[in-house]
């Protein structure tokens, strides 16, 4: 005759911690594969808006023969391109990747809008550029707000910004704005200048301040050597 017995209240006790601990173990790794997944996917995301604004090149032609030009920022969060209908120059340089006129994603993995900053000349569909064309008030890319002079990327003709994980200064899809950002570096790609800043994520507690924001840019140089190939009609 067998006698069936019961788990102990210790037993379950140490079931319960032993399991708890497994949960724990797991789900640290889980919630950081997450945000690295988000982040793997914003800079793909990135990569096709830098595409579709080279794409948006090669095809529209300039007023001025043989040119080509660069899409205008957003300003009005429709997700097309505001140019000065008049003149068909972009006077203002900073704003949203224009989705709509491009056709790419209209948000990052946290569902926020990309800023979208261009030099004014290069995007200008009246004067338009060819590899001869000079770049005049480059942007710069800059690891810290306080760089004199730019010491990640120079002569830079155009930068794609993603506000990262923690969204501050950004506008979601909805249209709200999220809070300012804290650090200095972050408030840097806010302030609509010519000096962006792109570096290695820090926490709110590092003496650098906060940072988390993920950039993507392109030299002049590499612009009018992927659009104007030697032999096309912009490289004469
Ligand atoms: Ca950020
Ligand atoms: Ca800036």
């Amino acid at each position: 005759m067998t006698i069936q017995r019961g788990f102990t209240l210790i037993e379950m006790a140490i079931v319960l911690v032993i399991v708890t601990i497994l949960i724990g173990g797991l789900a640290m790794p889980l919630s950081a594969q997450i945000q690295a997944r988000r982040i793997a996917e914003t800079r793909q995301i990135l990569q096709e808006a830098r595409e579709a604004i080279l794409g948006y090149a090669m095809t529209h032609l300039a007023d001025t023969p043989d040119k080509r030009y660069l899409p205008c920022p957003d300003t009005t969060g429709d997700g097309k391109e505001d140019r000065n209908l008049a003149t068909q120059a972009c006077t203002q340089a900073y704003g949203w990747l224009p989705w709509v006129t491009l056709g790419t994603a209209s948000q990052d993995a946290w569902g926020n809008r990309l800023l979208y900053a261009v030099i004014s000349p290069f995007a200008d569909k009246a004067t338009g550029f060819s590899t001869s064309t000079a770049l005049v008030n480059p942007l710069q890319i800059c690891s810290t707000h306080t760089c004199a002079s730019p010491d990640v990327a120079q002569d830079i003709v155009f930068v794609l910004i993603s506000h990262g994980p923690n969204g501050w200064g950004a506008i979601n899809v909805n249209g709200s704005s999220l809070a300012a950002p804290s650090g200095p570096d972050e408030l840097e790609n806010k302030d609509a200048d010519l000096v962006y800043i792109s570096r290695s994520p820090t926490k709110p507690d590092a003496t650098s301040g906060e940072f988390d924001d993920l950039n993507l840019w392109m030299s002049g140089d590499l612009l009018k050597a992927k659009v104007c190939p030697p032999g096309s009609d912009c490289s004469p």
